[in-house]
Parts: C-alpha cells; sequence; structure tokens
C-alpha cells in the first residue's frame, strides 16, 4: 500500500499507479491515459482483493445466521459501516446508511423526506449546476405533494449566486438540495456557508457528495449538513455500493423507503413495526461484498492521505487548464476559483463528439457529452463538453499528452 513519502505531502504516484492493475492496458495501441473518474474511478488492487477474499473466504448473508459464518460476513459488513462514519466524521454508525450510490441516496431522501414534510405550496430549493440525479427525484417529488422545485442561478464562471439562495431560503423552503463538486464545471460549493443560511431559518440541507468526496476530506459535522451523499465507485470502491448519511433527527421521522427483510421489527398483516436505524432503510439483502470493497477504499484512500490526493489533483487541475487554455477556439466551461477535479472545454467550429472520439484513437478516455447536467448546458448555450477528470493516478504527462492530443484533433475537424 502506498504512503506519501515520508515527511512532505506529495504522491508518489508511480507507485500508486503499480497498484491499478488496468492502467497497464494499452488502448488503441498508446498506454491507457484514464480521464473519466468523475464517471467512475479505476480500482486499486486492495480493493479487487479485499472482495476477492470476502466472497472466498466469508461469503454468507447478514444478520440473519447464528453459525460462524454468518457472524464474520455481518461483522466484516458492520466494519464497513464503522468505517464509512470515521471517514466522514459521522456522529453514529446508525446514521449511515447503506445504499446503491448517490442516486439512490438522493431518491431516498426525495422520496422518504418528501413523502413526511412536502406539503402542496412548498418549495425545494436546488441549484443550476446539480447532475440530474439531484433534479429529477425532486420532480417526481414535486408532481406527488404539490411542491416546487426553485432553481439558484449561477455565474459564468459557474459560481453559485449567493444572493439569490439568501432570498429564496425566505419562501416556504422545506429543504435545499446542493452538490458539494459539480460533476461538469468542478465547482466546489460552500457547504457550510449554505447550511449556516439555511439553518437560521429551520431548513435542512443535502448535499450530493459525488464529487467531492474522492477529491477532498469530507466532514459532515464540520460541513452542518443534515444528509450527504455519495457513491463508492467514485471513491476507488466498487460500482453499487454507496452512502447516504442523515442526522438521526431527521431519519428518525422519516418513513420507510422500501419495505421488505430487515427493515423490520415485527410484522403481522395488520401491522408492521419498523427496525432501529440504520436498518429501517435497508430492506432486503445488501451488497455485501461492495461494503468490503468501499472499506478497502477508504483504507486505500486514508493511506494515500486525503490532503496530499486534495494537493496533487489540484496542481494538475491547475496545469490542465494552463496547458488547454491557449489552444485555439478554446472555451473552459467552469472557471470557478474554488475547483476541483474537473476540466470541462469545447472548441469552436468542432462538437465534443467528435473531439471525444479522435481523443480516443489516441488513447485517451474522456467523457463528452451533457454529463447528466443538461440544465447546466442550456445555461452555458452548448450541446455539450469535452471533459476530462482526475484521479489520484493521473501525471502531469497525461495532460500534456492530452493538451497536445486536442490541439491535433480540433486542427484535423476545422
Ligand atoms: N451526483 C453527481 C454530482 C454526479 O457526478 C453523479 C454521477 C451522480 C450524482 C450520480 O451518481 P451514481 O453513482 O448514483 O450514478 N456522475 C457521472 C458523471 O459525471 N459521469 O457519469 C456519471
Amino acid at each position: 500500500m502506498n504512503a506519501p513519502a515520508a515527511g512532505t505531502n506529495k504522491l508518489d504516484v508511480a507507485r500508486i499507479r503499480a497498484d491499478f492493475p488496468i492502467l497497464e492496458r494499452e488502448m488503441n495501441g498508446y498506454p491507457l491515459c484514464f480521464l473519466d473518474s468523475a464517471a467512475s474511478s479505476q480500482k486499486p488492487a486492495p480493493v479487487l482483493e479485499a472482495m476477492d477474499r470476502y466472497y472466498r473466504q466469508h461469503h454468507a448473508n447478514v444478520h440473519r445466521g447464528v453459525y460462524q459464518l454468518s457472524q464474520e460476513a455481518t461483522d466484516m459488513f458492520e466494519a464497513a459501516r464503522r468505517a464509512v462514519a470515521r471517514f466522514i466524521n459521522a456522529p453514529s454508525e446508525q446514521e449511515v446508511i447503506f445504499v446503491r450510490g448517490t442516486t439512490e441516496a438522493i431518491n431516498l431522501v426525495a422520496g422518504s423526506f418528501g413523502r413526511a414534510f412536502l406539503r402542496e405550496g412548498d418549495e425545494v430549493v436546488i441549484t443550476w449546476m446539480e447532475h440530474h440525479s439531484n433534479i429529477v427525484p425532486w420532480q417526481l417529488i414535486c408532481a406527488q405533494t404539490g411542491a416546487r422545485l426553485r432553481v439558484v442561478p449561477i455565474s459564468d464562471e459557474g459560481v453559485l449566486d449567493m444572493e439569490a439562495l439568501a432570498r429564496m431560503l425566505d419562501g416556504p423552503v422545506r429543504l435545499v438540495a446542493v452538490t458539494h463538486v459539480s460533476n461538469t464545471l468542478g465547482t466546489i460549493n460552500p457547504i457550510r456557508q449554505i447550511a449556516d443560511m439555511a439553518h437560521e431559518r429551520g431548513i435542512p440541507v443535502l448535499a450530493d457528495g459525488a464529487q467531492a468526496i474522492p477529491h477532498m476530506p469530507v466532514d459532515v459535522q464540520a460541513l452542518g449538513v443534515d444528509f450527504y451523499a455519495f457513491s463508492g465507485h467514485k471513491m476507488y470502491g466498487p460500482t453499487g455500493i454507496g452512502v447516504l448519511y442523515g442526522k438521526r433527527e431527521w431519519l428518525e421521522q422519516m418513513p420507510p423507503y422500501h419495505g421488505g427483510g430487515e427493515m423490520i421489527e415485527r410484522v403481522t398483516f395488520e401491522k408492521t413495526t419498523w427496525n432501529e436505524l440504520p436498518f429501517k432503510f435497508e430492506a432486503g439483502t445488501p451488497d455485501i461484498a461492495g461494503t468490503v470493497g468501499l472499506h478497502a477504499a477508504i483504507d486505500y484512500i486514508e493511506s494515500v492521505g486525503r490532503e496530499a490526493i486534495a494537493a496533487h489533483e489540484a496542481e494538475l487541475l491547475r496545469y490542465g487548464m494552463e496547458l488547454l487554455a491557449p489552444i485555439e477556439g478554446m472555451r473552459l466551461i467552469g472557471t470557478a476559483p474554488q475547483k476541483a477535479g474537473v476540466i470541462s472545454f469545447v472548441i469552436e467550429g468542432t462538437h465534443p463528439y467528435d473531439v471525444g472520439t479522435l481523443l480516443d484513437k489516441m488513447g485517451i478516455a474522456v467523457r463528452t457529452g451533457h454529463h447528466c447536467t443538461e440544465p447546466l448546458m442550456d445555461r452555458f448555450g452548448v450541446p455539450g463538453t469535452v471533459r476530462a477528470s482526475l484521479g489520484m493516478y493521473n501525471t502531469r504527462e497525461e495532460l500534456e499528452r492530452l493538451a497536445k492530443a486536442v490541439e491535433k484533433a480540433a486542427a484535423m475537424l476545422r
């Protein structure tokens, strides 16, 4: 396992890369240059090995069997929950709910909190830079309850309009749902400030942490949020597992989201009572191996160091923006001063899809399109962008390759 060289805050990127088997692959005759970690990051060997070991040696269903193996699986599952609680500084592991990912976490809150607390005429505040998974669940619950969605505008740099937010909060707002880091712009939103503003008015805040958790230390108590959602697969863990952190005071008032096994205390045909937190929200057999992989991913991130990862990526981001900016026809989308992990751009006279296809031919994996943020594309008047997004394993040389390839692609397409 890796650690930054003693006494420095620097990552040993070569050592980190050696832990990610997939980075040895070639694409179209070139070494793979993977710049799509915002969509899903790659997985280090310790994560793969932990999951393999779990299935080979310890698998049984959790919380059910009296036998040793089931106890082992349960212990591993609950150890993962404790690791998550520590990782995000949740006051209690009972406030850590395992879900499939960010999307499910937000749907859980929208469905459950929405049914309990949203009424006709109430408002839910989101922002212009939300991923569809922090827009559509609110539209669905608003349609069911008669509540209304309000959207906080952003500047041309991609910075949230805090004055507009303050004005909106004086309305009949029941919840604020905002992304911590934008997956398309990279903007880091001032979550603590937003939470303070909302709490002054008794309004709870959900932060979508999908793009923050892989890049920076996250402390839910310091952020002051009521709910925090994230996905394992964007933080070097497996797909199919994610987390909803929720403050106990809210989770206890919220009705179950799914019904089924595990989430009950007692079932009769007349009346069913619910299990305690967090099990009330975890119906059915969970992704046990996923939690084991997530635990290994947390250990891996901590062994490298979250501050060191943030510093490495900040340097890469600065360098990448600097290399790309001078390219003819370049328009960088998302130039907020507080920014993480993502470089989105369009090049005059070219379509993002064509640029992405040519980059792939040169072994460079980037995402093109609207990145599940269509309202944001409308805001910037573009059909989509090319997006390079960073992980701890990326290097300066890869960004140099990207810049050269973009220049070449643009010249071919114009
Ligand atoms: N919220 C944000 C900010 C995201 O970036 C994503 C996924 C999600 C929520 C949904 O996460 P999921 O794990 O439940 O799917 N973002 C992206 C992306 O930028 N490209 O592909 C997926």
